[in-house]
């Protein structure tokens, strides 16, 4: 366990007016330090861990409050070390003058994550555990809930220390053989060697190939609507967010900034994009609209070109938006079938947003979007985390490399140095292996508190 002197404390309950706060405090002194202000039944420093105490708190002859103390004893605290939790009556004004009396008896204000920092320091979580503390905290719909419990829960750790364990293995033999090059013995046949890579190799194309999912799950699917003027996008994303959130009029031309809103379809979270009618322009503010249209469409995840019952299919703008998109998720959407549809172009949904017919249908090919084919069980170890991901990217270069120097024979010093680098970029993720700058990189994103 690393050993750090400091106690930090900070109000881990949201600043404001509410039933209770809570104050945290952690360090190796925390529970002297409570004391010293504290007065209740029992010394807090003579309390078994695990423990509530009723008491007040004093600013010397001056009650603060009347309090609720726990008490939490190394290891078996969120941070590992001595800590102590005060909840008080929700008024700012009680908690900002209790850590004021710490703050005097030498506690410090806590930085950013620094308790979740300080439980990854002492082994209580792993790296990327520590990540989905914040991605906990910071979930918005089901689905990204479920993804960051997944990480917190480990599976994620679980898998990638898996991995690593096998590299081990492997290089252990590799390097074995290096310790006894003069006699030439083998340890591991080359046909074994390899097969043993591409075994690794391919679990972590798995998981490489679960995070377009995992993107989706944390962060949701950026959805443009885009189209011709006048052909009812404002409509629809009226109906889809069921208010009358855009203007929509008869008159080509009425969107000009994009409007962005979110919605949850069966926990999933979708980022709509409103965006200006796609036309020739010579008005200044119609065209920066347009400019913008273009740009949804080069950032959207899926983007649904909608044409109405009354308008040609125009094929070249629809060809262009091919280009813009990179990643050719485009559904074409059939507006206004209320009015009757007698065109010969067939479109992939065919919907009425005055009347609400196929809705339905576009939702759902929405969210199959979403999914993709994934099928992922509760127990898929699944990355979401770009951080992540791009270790395991690097993991893979490195076993590529490993493999390509096992198969022409080279000396085991190659292949033993990028099994190692594999190795490594593995133990980033779980922060086996780790700097300053990756760890207040993540760190100080998190909220004072946690
Ligand atoms: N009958 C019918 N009319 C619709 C439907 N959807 C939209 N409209 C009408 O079509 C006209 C244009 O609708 P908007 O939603 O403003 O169209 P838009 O594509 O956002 O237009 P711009 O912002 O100008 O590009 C309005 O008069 C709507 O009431 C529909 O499904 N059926
Ligand atoms: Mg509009």
């Amino acid at each position: 366990m690393s050993h750090i002197e400091d106690t930090i404390s900070a109000l881990a309950t949201p600043l404001g007016f509410g039933a209770i706060s809570i104050i945290r405090v952690s360090g190796e002194k925390s529970i002297a330090m409570v004391d010293a202000i504290f007065t209740g039944k029992v010394k807090l420093e003579k309390a078994k861990s695990h423990t509530v105490h009723y008491g007040n708190i004093f600013d010397s002859d001056e009650m603060i409050d009347d309090v609720l103390i726990s008490v939490f004893k190394a290891p078996n605290s969120y941070t590992g070390e001595d800590s102590v939790e005060i909840s008080t009556h929700g008024n700012p004004l009680i908690a900002n003058k209790i850590l004021e009396l710490l703050t005097r008896k030498n506690v410090r204000l806590a930085e950013p994550g620094e308790f979740t920092k300080r439980a990854f320091l002492n082994n209580r979580m792993d790296l990327s555990q520590a990540e989905a503390v914040a991605d906990v905290i910071s979930s918005h719909t089901e689905a990204s809930l479920r993804g960051a419990r997944n990480q917190l829960n480990g599976l994620l750790s679980r898998k990638v220390d898996e991995l690593r364990m096998l590299l081990l293995n492997i290089s252990s033999f590799v390097e074995l053989e290096l310790d006894f090059a003069e006699e030439d013995v083998k340890f591991i046949e080359q046909g074994e060697l390899i097969k043993r890579i591409d075994h690794v190799q391919s679990e972590i194309d798995s998981l490489l190939k679960t995070y377009s999912f995992g993107k989706i799950m944390r962060d949701g699917v950026n959805v443009a609507l885009v189209g011709i003027p006048n052909v009812g996008k404002s409509s629809l994303l009226n109906y889809i967010l069921k208010e009358s959130r855009a203007i929509v009029s008869e008159i080509p031309g009425t969107t000009r900034d994009i409007i962005r809103e979110e919605v949850s379809i069966d926990g999933i979270l979708f980022k709509l994009y409103d965006t200006a009618g796609i036309r020739f322009s010579e008005d200044l503010i119609e065209l920066e609209g347009i400019y913008r249209s273009r740009d949804a469409v080069k950032n959207a995840d899926l983007v649904l070109y909608i044409n109405d019952v009354e308008q040609e299919f125009d094929q070249t703008l629809y060809q262009e938006i091919l280009i813009l998109n990179d990643r050719k998720n485009i559904l074409t959407v059939l507006n206004k079938i209320d009015k009757g549809y007698k065109g010969a172009v067939s479109y992939d949904i065919s919907l009425s947003a005055l009347t609400g017919e196929g809705i339905i249908e576009l939702l759902n090919r929405m969210k199959d979007h979403a999914l993709g084919n994934s099928s992922f069980s509760e127990k898929t170890a699944i990355v979401s985390n770009l951080r992540h991901y791009q270790c395991l990217s690097r993991a893979k270069e490195n076993l590529i490399t490993a493999r390509d120097s096992a198969m022409n024979n080279m000396s085991g010093e190659f292949v033993s140095v990028d099994l190692r680098n594999t190795i490594n970029c593995l133990g980033e993720i779980i922060g086996e292996v780790t700097s300053e700058d990756i760890l207040n990189n993540i760190f100080t994103k998190f909220c004072i508190g946690k």
